[in-house]
């Protein structure tokens, strides 16, 4: 109806007045937004000024269309800046606020305009040398490399591992990347997984044989500076790695091992070194099946003269995004590596690396988020339609608040994960928070991967036709966020994630989480304004706690089955206590608490909700089963073989076994009623 009055509007002047004076005679009617400075009104003027000209004129000698042009990132994050010095030490602020604002600088001046060469010079594969030799070269660009060199002179992974500010580092690291993400042309990816590959060795306690990639990864020297890739995934599976590995390893009279195999997707495949998953083979050449078979290798991906070690590359990934990374299919024949977990723990081991990963994936999400609203933005104070600039339309200025709420809650859970993470990599994190981190990395991992995607899309939408072309950059920020759901753990697998951490916490984790949330909504007790906020979480907490209880009884399909929509709770409820504590802060803005009210207005306990509309019964899945089979040449009987069909033609549905469901369930007496 809005929409359609504010078209009907535009027409009815359009037939009276002609367009031009259309625009023209509302333009004079507009006033500046209190509050937005001289910045705004000049160019407020200067829309006043072509809007007068004659046509002609106009498109001669006027800008057709503004370009959106953000400032120093960091100076501009005003909710960044707030949580920095809502936590840091005073000391500690001081320091990380100079360099970040000298950080923005570069990011502006320096980074952005490399990260675009990136993209316009994607790495292409070289397989023969001219003379005929097989080279496999994965050939990438100077910008790409000198991405490398500023990672390291930045100290953007060194930072994690100094500790020179103490608990506070990864907050400080986790900044930088969020910073650094989309000005990155894609090298957000090696980081991601060269974090990943330090904390692995450190959580080994460094081993000497480990010694020395530990010291490479975490170098600022760019001379020196080592990045890793993780190669998990094979053509068997991505999600269900425990039965989709293949590759072998077989020992070397020197102890190291050879490895065979074919690794399906690699990225960031121009690394130095990876991580990786084999089977041992035993004496007789038998391999252990399943999880415990695997056991986590190093290597290096050349030696010492550039040569290959053992790898044949059979050729680039063609990929909707990340098209400035090199993804690669690699062929492991007798690949040297050393064994670095206990035999048969590799996935355990390697879910270090992914943990870490993860959280960089939350941190690529929130800073699409925050780079699409920032473009945004700036845009609509710029841009006219239907005689005004887009700031002056309230529905639009709705849209943007609407994205602004959501990145709002993302960074909070991102900050949030950062924050427990340093606690517990400088032994000052309790069990309770050691708990907490286990279970927000997968709940916002895959909220966040989802989140970002569509925020990416309705900001592409906020640009009009402009949104959709190549050359304004925005086509690739959205391409690039489409793979923060897939990689590292699809939503579902981490649904499944987010249960595997239940199990094993036995319903502790549970138990931690709604303390912790209401300890964080006492904390707004004294404000009248957040009271319905706080309400509001306490209610979705409550009937999550219920949800819990009831599931108690229900077997392991329903749980399954409300895995999404009770990690969504999760994310809901928690960033909903994180954004009324921001907004309980002395000092607080009134956009932090509107924030916190607008968050918390939306559904926060979806999984209470589908509850109640049966969608976790047998029955119903069994309809889902049909409804998706239906029509299909293979056909399925019946709902129940429909179902049964379903649940075991993906390995992603067994990789909680059910029975493991149980003991979650029964939940300990803090939970609220
Ligand atoms: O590699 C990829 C792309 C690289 C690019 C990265 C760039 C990111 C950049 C972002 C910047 C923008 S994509 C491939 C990623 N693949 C995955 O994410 C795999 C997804 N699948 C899973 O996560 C599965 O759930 C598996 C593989 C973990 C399931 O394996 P299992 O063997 O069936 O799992 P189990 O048996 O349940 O767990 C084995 C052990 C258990 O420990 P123990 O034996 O002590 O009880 C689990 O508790 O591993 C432990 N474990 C974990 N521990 C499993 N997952 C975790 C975890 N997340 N944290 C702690």
């Amino acid at each position: 109806m809005f929409i359609l009055a504010l078209c009907r509007l535009g027409a009815t002047c359009r037939l009276r007045h002609g367009w031009d004076r259309c625009q023209a005679c509302s333009f004079r009617g507009f006033s500046t937004t209190a509050g937005q400075g001289q910045q705004v009104s000049l160019q407020e003027k200067q829309v006043g000024a072509d809007l007068e000209m004659p046509v002609a004129r106009r498109e001669a000698e006027t800008l057709f269309q503004e370009r959106p042009e953000p400032g120093n990132q960091y100076l501009e994050d005003a909710l960044l800046r707030s949580y920095l010095e809502a936590h840091l030490p005073p000391k500690v602020l001081e320091e990380v606020n100079q360099e970040l604002e000298g950080f923005g600088n570069r990011l502006l001046t320096k980074i952005r305009p490399l990260g675009w060469e990136c993209e316009l010079n994607p790495p292409v594969f070289r397989q023969y040398d001219a003379w005929g030799q097989r080279v496999d070269h994965i050939v990438t660009c100077s910008a790409w490399k000198r991405m490398k060199e500023i990672a390291a002179e930045e100290g953007l992974i060194a930072e994690a591992y100094e500790r020179r500010y103490s608990n506070w580092s990864r907050v400080h690291q986790a900044v930088k990347l969020y910073l650094f993400s989309t000005a990155s042309g894609g090298f957000n990816c090696p980081l991601a997984m060269t974090d990943g590959a330090a904390k692995v060795i450190e959580s080994l306690g460094v081993p000497a044989s480990l010694k020395n990639a530990f010291d490479h990864l975490t170098s600022r020297d760019p001379r020196k500076f080592w990045t890793s890739g993780q190669w998990m995934t094979e053509r068997r599976g991505g999600s269900d790695v425990a039965n989709g590995t293949e590759t072998v390893a077989r020992k070397q009279p020197d102890g190291t091992y050879h490895l065979h195999g074919f690794k399906w997707f690699t990225s960031a495949a121009d690394s130095d070194m990876a991580l990786t998953l084999a089977r041992i083979e035993d004496a007789e050449g038998h391999v252990k099946q399943g999880s415990g078979g695997l056991s986590l290798f190093f290597l290096r991906v050349q030696d010492e003269e550039e040569k290959l070690n053992g790898i044949q590359v059979q050729r680039l990934k063609d990929k909707l995004g990340t098209r400035q990374m090199a993804t690669a299919e690699l062929w492991l024949n007798g690949a040297k590596a050393e064994l670095i977990s206990a035999e048969g723990r590799g996935v355990a081991s390697i879910s270090n690396m992914l943990n870490i990963t993860r959280i960089h994936n939350v941190i690529g999400a929130v800073a699409s988020m925050r780079r699409m609203i920032s473009l945004s933005r700036q845009y609509a104070l710029k841009r006219v339609v239907f005689g005004k600039l887009l700031k002056d339309h309230p529905l639009h200025m709705q849209t943007i608040a609407r994205m602004e709420v959501q990145t709002r809650g993302a960074f909070l859970l991102l900050m949030e994960m950062a924050r427990l993470l340093g606690l517990a990599e400088t032994n000052m994190a309790s069990e309770q928070d050691q708990l907490l981190l286990r279970l927000l990395v997968p709940v916002a991992k895959l909220y966040t991967g989802k989140q970002a995607s569509a925020i990416a899309i309705e900001a592409m939408e906020s640009f009009g036709g402009q949104g959709y072309m190549e050359d304004t950059g925005l086509p690739v920020i959205v391409r690039d966020t489409l793979v923060l759901s897939i990689w590292e753990g699809t939503t579902n697998v981490l649904s499944l994630d987010v249960l595997r951490s239940l199990t094993k916490s036995q319903g502790q984790v549970m138990a931690v989480f709604f303390s912790t949330v209401q300890n964080k909504l006492e904390l707004a007790s004294s404000s009248a304004e957040l009271q319905p906020a706080v309400q509001w979480v306490q209610d979705a907490a409550g009937r999550l706690a219920r949800f819990c209880q009831g599931a108690a009884s229900e077997g392991a399909v329903p749980m399954e089955l409300a895995a999404r929509d009770f990690s969504y709770s999760l994310a809901r409820i928690y960033a909903g206590a994180l954004l009324i504590e921001h907004a309980a802060r002395p000092g607080s803005s009134c956009v932090d608490v509107c924030a916190a009210q607008r968050w918390c207005r939306q559904e926060l306990c979806p999984v209470a909700a589908e509850l109640g509309n049966g969608s976790y019964s047998a029955e119903e899945s069994s309809l889902d089963s049909a409804l998706v089979y239906a029509g299909s040449p293979a056909g399925c009987d019946s709902d129940r073989a429909a179902l049964q069909c379903c649940l075991c033609s993906d390995g992603v549905f067994l990789v909680v076994p059910p029975q493991e469901l149980q003991p979650w369930l029964t939940l300990p007496n803090s939970a609220p009623g």
